[in-house]
């Protein structure tokens, strides 16, 4: 059982939390348009980019969608708190949405880094076990988040295990990607390594909180740490790469990419 359901809300609480996944969910919406609408400006060989963050924006609107009703209705006002009633709120949601986000976002990253061929399928095998194996492992721990035993612990651990192998390949990628690019570009990923580390690892203090703060606050502020991290790891993480994929058709001499280059210069 999630955490979320040992407490009652003040009004405040219970609207910050709705309101944050209410804003998250229009953030999602926001940048699904943008991908779609300036995928034209992107050559072909990076273009997947643009419509998997299509893809993860969909599959996210929908999970802070239901999120939100969830904590709708796990919730009753009862004249002077909103108190359990009825349903149970859930973070295995989140878990769920993560098994479909995590392997596109790394897929992602490889497509805008040029990576190919035979490398293009270990890494991308790679990535994706242990992704899925990192998200499960998790998601057996945190119905012990309760009581943070022996399954809260181990399960956690194991996970970290996997999430470390993951970030590894994720670095060796991005070092990758910095050596082939024009030098422009090289800077920005720098930017997705940052990005990629502070937001992925923000995931793990999460999945800690109930030991961290056992109140209605720390459910308050769990969920907040989530919805910035949702926000920077797939919202912002995918504008930060179209904009990458923009510069490197424009420098491979695709005229849509080099006239939006233009475009934008003389905007500003
Ligand atoms: C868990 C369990 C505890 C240990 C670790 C975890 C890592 C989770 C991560 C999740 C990333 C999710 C993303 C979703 C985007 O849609 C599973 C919480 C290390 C890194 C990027």
């Amino acid at each position: 059982m999630s955490f979320e359901n040992e407490f009652s809300y003040t009004a405040t609480q219970f609207e910050v939390v709705l309101g944050v996944f209410t804003l998250t969910a229009a953030v999602f919406a926001a940048v699904l348009v943008y991908s779609l609408a300036t995928s034209g400006s992107i050559a072909p060989r990076y273009r997947l980019t643009s419509y998997l963050t299509g893809v993860v924006m969909v599959s996210a609107v929908i999970e802070l969608g239901l999120l939100a009703m969830r904590w709708s209705t796990a919730f009753d006002w009862d004249g002077s708190m909103y108190s359990l009633a009825g349903d149970l709120f859930s973070n295995g949601f989140r878990y769920m949405n993560w098994s479909i986000d995590v392997p596109v976002l790394l897929t992602q990253l490889l497509i805008v880094a040029g990576i190919t061929g035979a490398v293009f399928r270990k890494r991308w095998a790679a990535f994706v076990i242990a992704g899925l194996a990192m998200i499960w492992t998790g998601y057996i721990g945190q119905f012990d988040e309760i009581n943070g035993g022996a399954q809260f612990w181990l399960w956690g651990a194991i996970s970290t295990v996997f999430y470390l192998w993951l970030l590894y390949v994720a670095w060796q990628t991005i070092q990758d990607a910095k050596e082939k690019a024009p030098a422009g570009v090289r800077k920005l990923f720098q930017y997705v390594w940052i990005l990629f580390l502070v937001s992925w690892t923000i995931y793990p203090l999460a999945y800690l909180m109930p030991q961290i703060s056992a109140t209605a606050n720390g459910v308050v502020i769990r969920n907040l740490i989530y919805s910035f991290a949702d926000i920077a790891s797939k919202a912002v993480y995918g504008v930060l790469l179209a904009i990458i994929a923009q510069k490197m058709s424009a420098a491979a001499g695709f005229k849509p990419a080099i006239e939006a280059e233009e475009a934008f210069a003389e905007a500003q």
